[in-house]
Order: C-alpha cells, then structure tokens, then sequence
C-alpha cells in the first residue's frame, strides 16, 4: 500500500488508520499544497490533493473513504461496525460527518486566514464559519458526555475521521471554544499510540524526503 500524504492534512487519516491497523505501507510524502509544488503529482491525482492512496492497482482519494476500506478490509481490527450490529448507521454518519460537515467549514477559516494574499483575506468569512464549524462540532457534545468514543461502544474508523478534524481545529486556534466533553474526547484521542506513530512516521518520512516538516497551516504564505 502507497499513501501520499501531506504533514497534517486530510491524509492523516488513512495514516492514522493504517498504524491503528499496523499495517505496512509507503509513505510518500508532498510539499503542500502538492498542485503548486509537484506538478507530476496531477497525473497521480488530477485534483492534485491528499490523500491518494494505493493498494495494488486500486486507487482512492477520499479520506473517509479509505478510512471506511480499511477497517472493512481488516474487520479482526474491529475499526468497523458491522452491518448487523446496531450502531452499523451511526458509524457511516459520524465516519462522513468528519470530513462532510466538520472539515468542510474548516477549510474555509484555513483558506481565508491564511492561504490567500494579503488583500484576498476576509475576517469576516473566518469568523462565520469558525463559528459553524464549533456549533455543528457541538452536537457531539451529548453523546461523548455518556460514552468514551462516537460510537458501537469501542473506538472505531469514526473517531478517526472527527479525530482528525479535532487536529485540524488544534491547529487552528479553534479548540479553546472545545466543550468540555469534546476536550475530553479530543485529549483520549492523541495520546492512543496509533496516532503518535502516525505524527512520528509522518516527521521521519518528510524528513527522510526532504519536505518541510511544517503543517500547512503554519506554512509562509
Ligand atoms: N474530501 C477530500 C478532500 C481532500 C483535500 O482537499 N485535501 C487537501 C488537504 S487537507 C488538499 O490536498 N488541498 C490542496 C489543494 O486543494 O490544492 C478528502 O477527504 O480526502
């Protein structure tokens, strides 16, 4: 398996999972964004964004949907739900409202705080969605008040894809505005071994390839 993968972003996830799994894979990793950076990288992914991800032939280029392949794939894991197990729905929900609904409106803050020039920014555009972004986060806030992860009572590919997002709104600025339960759940999430892995194979990779260590949200602009 082959992922390319950029320092903290969406390919994270497929990262995170696949050391969840420990399983062994390629990292192959891409100064960001990898459109301006790596123009051979368009004939890999012509959206020119990560994750891309291999398994032989196979390619895909949607986090969650990695995330949701390799948990089906390694089912032993038990980072999926299964179809006849009650939360089977819930899982699928919470899986794409991870990236669908929580990293959606975060990509915007990012854009319009940071990557755009100088008289491009729009102040007001990064506080609305800020704002979305932690009222729709919010609504998790009921169901980590009761159970340890979001869902089938065990962590799962789920968690990986809202854990990400968790990362992103770190990175951010926006998790001060955390809810306490929603803290609690993002703190249980970064220190599980899998994920420090992740974070460490990802320095050593850019490391050994000569890429910044530095997450596009720090990046110069
Ligand atoms: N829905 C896709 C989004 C992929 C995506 O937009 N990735 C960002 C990194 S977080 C990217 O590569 N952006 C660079 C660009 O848009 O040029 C997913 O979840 O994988």
């Amino acid at each position: 398996m082959i992922l390319y993968h950029s320092i903290a972003a969406r390919s994270f996830r497929p990262l995170w999972m696949l050391e969840e799994l420990e399983l062994s894979y390629e990292l192959r990793m891409l100064a960001f964004p990898p459109r301006v950076h790596d123009k051979s990288y368009l004939d890999i992914n012509p959206c020119g964004t990560v994750p891309t991800f291999f398994d032989g032939d196979m390619r895909m280029t949607e986090s969650a949907a990695i995330c949701q392949y390799l948990a089906e794939r390694h089912p032993a894991a038990r980072l999926n739900v299964e179809l006849d197990e009650a939360d089977y729905g819930a899982w699928l929900n919470y899986l794409y409202f991870g990236e669908a609904t929580l990293t959606f409106p975060q990509t915007l803050v990012l854009r319009y705080s940071r990557f755009e020039s100088p008289e491009r920014l729009q102040p007001q555009v990064v506080e609305d969605y800020s704002r979305w972004f932690l009222s729709r986060l919010k609504t998790l806030t009921p169901r980590l008040e009761q159970n340890e992860f979001l869902c089938a009572g065990r962590f799962t590919a789920a968690d990986v894809s809202v854990g990400y997002a968790l990362l992103l709104a770190e990175q951010l600025g926006l998790h001060t505005s955390f809810t306490p339960a929603v803290a609690a759940y993002w703190q249980r999430l970064r220190q599980r071994p899998a994920f420090l892995r992740a974070q460490a194979a990802e320095l050593a990779a850019a490391s050994a390839q000569g890429v910044s260590l530095l997450p596009a949200t720090q990046l110069p602009t």
